[in-house]
């Protein structure tokens, strides 16, 4: 596909993963794997089901092109699916008048589970799938049977499919309830997460103390604000905007900061060893002397094609963590890292 027709493709503040690359998010493997995997509807239903995937093959199968968009910031763009339309199942088992939202249960140690207003799952052509890329889906990708709901983050397809509970009221789920995930999540309208409930009062305490360390301040809105020498070691920071903020040697060691943005902020010898920074974006940030040392750079941003992140070789970015950039993000990074402090 050429750039020009993926980018219309693209919803806002998305960019295609690495060619090739399909990342895993979350967890990577089922609780444990029962004898026989059998998918079950139940609740508001006249006729509770149980399937085998035995029994689901014999159902009438699509194949669909599907664009996966995870709230991380990648995409992928036309992947071939493989499975039966839930609506299918769920014509089987026939809700009752009072069902209105879904809850797709995942054989997994933390019960996770995500729902769905029922109107928008058959909308949308939720899938039952069992092939991804025309072969079975691998244990980490939620193999061998995961849902792929088209036209929501990705956080609305749950891997390892076990039981879908038919409900008269919402039962929000994993990411929903715990983590400040949006809970429609419609990628074209940006609905990644909700919003701070911090007041004004506790920001302005916040911005007092200079240590946030272990706080809950998802979503924090603190852009242009000087934060420097700011201590936020394994602070939950996710979504919080650091726009222009001046962060010199901050410490966000082990913090949580996916999908925080920190574009044209001042981060230089910041310390971010061992956070999450996976949809992070440093469009135009200083990170001269910063560290960089995280687990994951899925999603991460350095450049919007206009204004680069400042990198050279004082900056501190692993190896291997270079491999999952974007393709346009890593051709840009790369050469920085290379290039020789100035003198001061
Ligand atoms: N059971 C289960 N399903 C899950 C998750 C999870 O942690 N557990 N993570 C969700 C999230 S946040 C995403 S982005 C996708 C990731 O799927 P992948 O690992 O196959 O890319 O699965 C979703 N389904
Ligand atoms: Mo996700």
């Amino acid at each position: 596909m050429n750039d020009t027709r993926a980018n219309d493709r693209l919803p806002p503040g998305q960019q295609l993963a690495a060619r090739g690359k399909w990342p895993v998010v979350g967890e990577r493997a089922p609780a444990k794997a029962p004898h026989e995997w059998t998918i079950e509807i139940a609740g508001e239903v006249s006729t509770p089901c149980s399937w085998t995937l035995d029994d689901l093959k014999r159902l009438p199968v699509v194949s669909r092109l599907v664009d996966i968009h995870c709230v991380t910031r990648w995409s992928l763009l036309d992947v071939p699916v493989r499975g039966v339309l839930l609506e299918i199942l769920l014509n089987a088992a026939a809700p009752t008048a009072q069902a209105e939202f879904l809850s797709f249960v995942a054989h997994s140690q933390r019960n996770h589970s995500t729902s769905l207003p029922l109107q928008d799952a058959t909308q949308l052509g939720a899938i039952v799938a069992w092939e991804v890329n025309h072969a079975p889906i691998s244990v980490e990708h939620g193999g061998p049977v995961r849902m792929i709901v088209p036209g929501r983050y990705f956080y609305k397809s749950v891997k390892w499919l076990r039981r879908i509970d038919v409900l008269a009221e919402d039962r929000l789920g994993y990411w929903e309830a715990d983590a400040g995930y949006h809970n429609r999540a419609d990628p074209w309208r940006e609905e990644r997460f909700v919003t701070t409930s911090l007041s004004r009062l506790e920001v302005r305490q916040l911005l007092e103390s200079r240590d946030w360390s272990d706080r809950d301040l998802l979503s924090l809105q603190v852009a242009r604000r000087d934060l420097s020498h700011l201590v936020a070691r394994r602070a939950m920071l996710r979504a919080a905007n650091f726009r222009q903020a001046v962060l010199r040697g901050a410490d966000f060691q082990g913090a949580n900061l996916s999908n925080a943005s920190f574009a044209g902020a001042d981060l230089r010898e910041a310390d971010f060893a061992d956070a999450d920074i996976e949809g992070c974006d440093f469009t135009g940030a200083d990170l001269r002397g910063a560290n960089l040392c995280t687990q994951s750079m899925l999603g991460v941003s350095f450049t919007d094609g206009r204004s680069v992140a400042k990198i050279d070789r004082s900056t501190r970015i692993p190896h291997e963590r270079l491999s999952e950039l974007a393709d346009a993000q890593r051709q840009v990074v790369v050469p920085c890292l290379h290039r020789q402090a100035p003198i001061p």
